[in-house]
């Protein structure tokens, strides 16, 4: 019998992968950074019995069609906007994420990002690299206090639920918004289900953590800018099509808003020439909210762990479809 063969899209650490390569052929995409072009993704997948993919990488009809014996599409990340689920399932492949492992290291991040922006923090570094502090002045770089502030919550799954609990440390008011209200974390985090309008309309940190959906895209449109505090700032660690870039920079422009702290952009990656560069009052990222070098490890391990269930015949782990 011909063993199954997977083609994994970028090159991550071999040694992690020993008991996938017991059981099938493995080839890994040849680099780190770069995606894999589209002709090649195309070619392997045409081979491929396993795909772990990353959510550079397109798997939609045209990739389906050209690839017969697909069993299963590992995607490396909690979102799957990348992949078009019901083209999947309708073939019989299918396709997992990496939920949970992520939830902490992102929930960190998303404080980080909230933190970094109404304190100036990278501000602030600029200005004592640059050499510019020479003196000290009571309001130098002085921002915005996060603590016993109001945090609304868009989307308010596990990683929006870790964000409220740390936000509870912070003494803050929690309010979400949801598809579905969370009784549990209504009783367990003292967070207040509002409209979306009321939430955009009270609080002081909008922290977006929705997924990209085509009921969620460009939600954060001009009116949303216009229902926010003028002292107020958008955190999003989601994903980038969620706002309209061309309202948020508006909004920013108008001082509609205070400013953002961004981790996910509209295309990404974006470059040094990106308007959102140039206000002071945002903080940009590189979609890093998972980044943290445990959390990478446990990602992979998840993505292979359900290769090898669905190879062997088994149901994987984390399901999507
Ligand atoms: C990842 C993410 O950092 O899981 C997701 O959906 O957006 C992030 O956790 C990254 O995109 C890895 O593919």
């Amino acid at each position: 019998m011909t063993r199954p063969y997977v083609f994994i899209t970028r090159k991550l650490k071999e040694e992690l992968f020993a008991p996938l390569m017991e059981i099938a052929d493995v080839k890994m995409w040849e680099s780190e950074s770069e995606a894999v072009p589209r002709e090649m993704l195309l070619r392997e997948a045409q081979k491929a019995t396993a795909l772990l993919t990353m959510l550079s990488d397109k798997v939609n009809e045209e990739l389906l069609e050209s690839a017969p014996n697909l069993k299963v599409v590992a995607n490396l990340a909690v979102g799957y906007d990348n992949i078009d689920v019901k083209a999947a399932s309708d073939r019989g492949v299918t396709v997992c994420n990496t939920p949970d492992v992520l939830t902490e290291t992102t929930a960190d991040l998303t404080l980080a990002l909230m933190l970094a922006t109404a304190r100036r923090i990278t501000e602030s570094q600029e200005f004592v690299k640059e050499g510019r502090w020479q003196s000290w002045s009571p309001y130098l770089l002085a921002g915005a206090d996060v603590h016993h502030k109001t945090i609304g919550i868009v989307g308010m799954g596990k990683i929006g639920q870790a964000v409220a609990r740390r936000a509870m440390g912070f003494g803050m008011e929690i309010l979400y918004h949801n598809r579905s209200r969370h009784i549990e974390a209504e009783q367990e985090l003292g967070a207040a289900y509002r409209s979306f309008e009321q939430l955009l309309e009270q609080s002081d940190f909008v922290v977006c953590l929705t997924p990209l959906t085509d009921a969620t895209r460009h939600l954060f449109n001009d009116d949303a800018f216009k229902r926010m505090k003028e002292s107020a700032f958008l955190i999003n660690v989601g994903r980038g099509q969620v706002v309209d870039e061309k309202a948020l920079i508006a909004a920013l422009h108008q001082n509609e808003i205070a400013g953002a702290g961004l981790d996910v952009f509209y295309e990404e990656p974006i470059g040094a020439d990106h308007p959102l560069l140039h206000f002071p009052q945002v903080v940009t990222i590189p979609h890093i909210g998972s980044a943290s070098v445990e959390t990478r490890t446990m990602m992979i391990k998840l993505c292979q762990d359900n290769i090898v269930a669905v190879l062997q015949g088994n149901k994987a782990k984390t399901i999507v479809s």
